[in-house]
């Protein structure tokens, strides 16, 4: 029974009298009484100061139990913010306004004294593409014409939470107060959650996190499907002197469950490079050679490169096995050996749901069939959901309502499910989660992985010549991807370690982080860099390699290269597999190597120049001289290709 703590008659959330704050209610119980009293100092003063300027009607600290959740869940389906999904066990389907739908880039800021420490310095009349900076006055303005009053009516939660598995020394504890039951639920799933997390933190200090969706009772207009958000006034902050995210207005994913890209990555980036390790956004998977020999391999590709097909990959390979330990961040630190050590920081998988079917995931498929929350996707008449990509497994005769409430049907023309409709899956569900995903001490990093969406000129699989020039191949990411609706179609864009919306300090600095690591291990211990590209395509069109579960055969030459085996000759770009390295056989179709592998000049130089042309632009003075020296030998390689 999930208790709220009335604040009338409350005796003090921190030495105040909380009765002063709040019209008088119904008494506090006893247990919430003591479950606010147990709060350490730290965590009630956070609590004090929120309930202070926000003014909730109540005040719930959350346990974390399914009890709870079952209760919250209970009251958003009898609030119409969330409907049972009866074909399976315990889902549940939560549509939002469609003005809030997604991370808001534009209206997200890191608050630093200084500017250049949030960003570097863009070339003069260049719009800097690297973060947004914010000073800490217009945040004290932001949040002055924000939350004063902002959840009147409404109940304030208090979730302790956990990013990495409770108690290891990976881990980093956070709370997060927030309005909106949704958030809670959905943190429970995506997060560690509850007791055993206040536990675990004593007297210690946490990241604070402060989210309200901004629409306080009785609301002026109807929230458009029952989902309360301000979109006008959204905003979302971070303060990384402070370990302070603050966050108005988007109760959606990225924007409201606060572990995620706002502290998993934004905070955390800074908090690694204080502390001596890596936040990044990286699936982590482990991969068994038919020898039974095991190895982890971390990849950071940017959005819709199939980061999450990937991290649960069936592979083709015979004899190989795939498991998954994290399909989005990973948290990487040195161990005293000069390992790399991963942690997935996190406890679900919050996946995109169209394209995700028993052809491209069948994990991911098997993962979501229970204790599951989906958002802004269609649902069956039997209960079920339903988006684009599903159409063989769905029954047609059956009934499509789509994300809006609208009767769908095939072919009427406009998708079923928006296309950043999500679900929120427990990580423990899926069918090959690793058995070490929650390991304390974090699995062995031995190659990392970079990636992007390029139809042209990059080849399927190259390996970086050392740690540098790996930092270089991050650094240099680029991906296709759908250009702003003014540009139509596709364009390439850069995404720097897929990372360009979440650094949480300047690119330049995190460019020297990443390079000082190599002092941290040694050549035996040094993890090896390659950069992979399924997506290139031939003239003709078509793509040259058929991906998926086939992408084994690219795992299996990189075990061998970091096993030492010499499969590989040097090129301009990197050492790519001698001719007869790549296991193909059983593949389909033909795969022509010399298409795959090829690297035309004209192009090399083209994308040489627009790499000096973003870091000219972009980075500037703060270009670590290394990375400038990478890329100069880079152009002199590929001067000479024909
Ligand atoms: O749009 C959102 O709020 C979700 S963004 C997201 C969610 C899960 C994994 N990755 C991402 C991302 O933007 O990289
Ligand atoms: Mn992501």
């Amino acid at each position: 029974m999930v208790q709220f703590l009335r604040l009338a008659g409350a005796r003090s959330l921190c030495g105040r009298p909380v009765s002063s704050l709040l019209p008088a209610r119904r008494a506090i119980s006893q247990q919430a009484r003591e479950r606010v009293a147990a709060l350490s100092p730290k965590v009630r003063e956070f609590v004090d100061r929120t309930v202070r300027m926000c003014q909730p009607a109540d005040v719930h600290v959350c346990d974390g139990s399914a009890a709870e959740s079952a209760s919250l869940l209970r009251m958003m389906t009898e609030a119409g913010v969330v409907e049972p999904l009866p074909k399976y066990d315990n889902c549940w389907l939560a549509r939002t306004d469609p003005a809030d739908v997604a991370r808001v880039e534009s209206k997200t800021f890191i608050v630093t004294d200084e500017r250049r420490q949030t960003v570097p310095t863009p070339r003069q009349g260049v719009k800097g593409a690297l973060g947004n900076w914010m000073s800490p006055a217009d945040l004290d303005s932001a949040v002055a014409a924000r939350f004063p009053g902002c959840m009147r009516g409404r109940t304030l939660y208090v979730i302790p939470f956990s990013m990495g598995p409770v108690g290891s020394p990976l881990s980093k504890i956070g709370i997060e107060l927030t309005d909106s039951p949704y958030v809670v639920a959905s943190m429970r799933v995506m997060t560690r959650m509850g007791t055993d997390v206040l536990e675990a933190l004593g007297d210690d200090d946490f990241v604070k996190c402060l989210h309200s969706v901004g629409r306080p009772l009785p609301m002026k207009t109807e929230p458009v499907n029952g989902w309360p958000c301000n979109p006008e006034q959204t905003i979302v902050t971070h303060v990384p002197a402070r370990n302070e995210i603050i966050s108005f207005g988007s109760g959606y994913g990225g924007n409201s469950l606060l572990g995620k890209k706002c502290f998993a990555l934004r905070i955390g980036s800074t908090i690694a490079r204080r502390e001596g390790w890596l936040a990044e956004h990286m699936l982590i998977l482990g991969i068994t050679n038919p020898q039974g020999e095991k190895r982890y391999i971390a990849a950071a590709f940017p959005s819709a490169c199939g980061k999450t097909n990937l991290a649960m990959m069936a592979p083709t390979l015979p004899g190989y096995k795939i498991e998954c330990v994290g399909d989005d961040i990973a948290w990487m630190k040195f161990d005293e050996n000069g390992v790399l050590r991963a942690i997935n920081p996190e406890n679900g998988f919050f996946g995109v749901a169209p394209g995700t079917s028993s052809a491209t995931n069948p994990m991911a498929m098997a993962t979501v069939t229970a204790n599951t929350i989906f958002t802004n996707v269609a649902k069956t008449a039997d209960g079920g959901v339903f988006w684009e990509g599903l159409e063989r497994e769905v029954d047609a005769s059956v009934g499509v309502t789509d994300w809006q409430g609208r009767a769908w049907t095939p072919g009427c023309g406009r998708p079923s499910s928006h296309p950043n409709s999500r679900f929120c899956a427990p990580a423990a569900q899926c069918p090959i989660i690793d058995p070490q995903w929650e390991s304390a001490e974090g699995v062995p990093i031995s190659a990392i992985l970079f990636g992007g969406r390029r139809p042209e000129g990059v080849p399927l699989v190259y390996e970086a010549f050392s740690w540098r020039h790996g930092v270089l191949l991050g650094a240099a990411m680029r991906s296709e991807a759908t250009a702003a609706a003014e540009h139509k179609g596709k364009v390439i864009m850069n995404d720097p370690f897929a990372m360009r919306p979440f650094f949480g300090y300047n690119f330049g600095h995190y460019l020297e982080h990443w390079l000082s690591m190599s002092e941290r291990s040694s050549p035996a211990h040094l993890p090896k860099i390659f950069h992979v590209n399924w997506f290139r395509k031939a003239a003709g069109g078509g793509f040259l390699w058929p991906g998926f579960g086939e992408n084994s055969r690219v795992l299996d030459w990189v075990l061998r290269r970091v096993q030492g085996e010499p499969c590989a000759q040097e090129s301009a770009v990197g050492y790519i597999p001698t001719p007869d390295a790549l296991r193909l056989e059983g593949l389909a179709e033909k795969v022509d190597l010399e298409q795959l592998f090829s690297l035309p000049g004209d192009f090399w130089r083209r994308e040489v120049e627009a790499l000096e042309t973003y870091f000219a632009e972009q980075v500037g003075a703060d270009l670590p001289t290394a990375i400038s020296e990478e890329l100069d030998a880079l152009r002199k390689r590929v001067e000479k290709l024909e």
